[in-house]
């Protein structure tokens, strides 16, 4: 066993002694803050694109001075790098899509400089899907900044998010005089990034009293005690052969609050042999902190139904195990279980805490 391994090994016993000793107690991990996206315009656009009513949105170095050069380098976004906003716009500047998967807890900065007139308004917005947007930070005339570059810093909503745009948007509302807008630079979106291990399935091994060929059913009680919000889950039930060859494959997805009880069918692979059974349980708590309680696989049992005998249950209960347990500190992970029909010693249970 190399160093790595036995650290893994060694974090592993110690996060599923702390689950099964401290209830409630889950293993925390250092947030890990990283840089997600960044433009400074320096060397190009960064591909924004820009629309709207009275669009005067312009890429390269300002023209006027007030605002004159960002902080650090020549080249902005302003609206307009020469003059005043025009009367009655309404207009925006859009990123690219931008990539944010497996980070939550995102925070946009950005260095800004404006200069609106009384009622007018600059806002920061952002889309999860294209189509839903969200304001983020609303700047009207009197920000403390105005008049000189300065730094916002503004926090997306909590969420785990695939891809989101940004949008910066001046609008003219007021008739009041205009001033020469905004003008931005050094856009950065920082997050923490979620670490999500692959799973690791040990060997696992159930010889099944069952003719090849044979339809059999597994029914599979999960619960989530102590909480009373419904988690996403998806559960994968995988048959393979004795030549480790995936044979049938299910997957359940579902919102647990309380305890499920699914029937999953599955039909015996037609040689002869053992064959592997292996439920794999993934949740995702969709980046709520407040969520709390447990996962478990509490019972598992094969229905056995034999022509012209009643139906057999085998608990497959002996000597299931957690291999793989990750991270849920950020309420996102994997719990991975397998297992094989035993002597009915111990209940498969997976825990899982995030904390509140
Ligand atoms: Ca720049
Ligand atoms: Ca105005």
């Amino acid at each position: 066993m190399n160093a790595e391994k036995l650290l893994r090994a060694t974090l592993m016993i110690a996060a599923i002694l702390a689950i099964i000793l401290l209830p409630g107690t889950p293993p925390r991990a250092a947030a890990q803050r990283e840089e997600v996206f960044f433009r400074d315009f320096e060397q190009s656009d960064g591909g924004f694109t820009h629309t709207g009513a009275g669009d005067t949105w312009e890429w390269g170095a300002p023209r006027t001075v007030p605002p004159g050069p960002p902080p650090r380098g020549e080249n902005v976004w302003g609206t307009s790098l020469s003059g005043p906003y025009v009367s009655g716009c309404f207009q925006s500047l859009l990123s690219p899509e931008i990539d944010v998967e497996g980070h939550i807890n995102l925070t946009l900065t950005m260095m800004l400089w404006l200069d609106i007139a009384p009622g007018d308004l600059f806002a920061v917005s952002f889309t999860p899907d294209g189509v839903n947007w969200t304001v983020l930070k609303r700047i009207g005339d009197g920000w403390e900044g105005e008049g000189s570059w300065g730094a916002v810093e503004v926090p997306l909503p909590e969420g785990l998010y695939t891809s989101i745009r940004l949008n910066f948007t001046l609008e003219d509302i007021s008739s009041e005089q205009q001033g020469l807008g905004a003008y931005i630079d050094w856009v950065r979106l920082e997050g923490e990034a979620l670490s999500i291990p692959s799973p690791e399935i040990s060997s696992v091994h159930y010889t099944p009293l069952l003719p090849p060929g044979e339809v059999f059913s597994l029914e599979v009680t999960l619960g989530l005690p102590g909480s009373p919000l419904p988690l996403p889950y998806t559960l994968k039930v995988v048959l393979t052969d004795h030549l480790d060859r995936e044979v049938e494959r299910r997957e359940i997805e579902g919102n647990l609050s309380g305890v499920d009880v699914r029937t999953v069918v599955l039909t015996a692979p037609p040689s002869d042999g053992t064959f592997n059974l292996k439920l794999e349980m993934t949740s995702y708590g969709g980046g709520r902190a407040a969520w709390s309680g447990y996962l478990s696989v509490g019972e598992v049992i094969l229905l056995e139904g034999f022509a012209g005998e009643p139906t057999q249950e085998v608990h497959l209960t002996g000597g299931w195990m957690i291999t793989s347990q990750e991270d849920y500190v950020y309420g996102m992970g994997a719990a991975v279980c397998a297992g094989e029909g035993g002597d009915g010693g111990e209940n498969l249970t997976v825990s899982v805490t995030i904390p509140s």
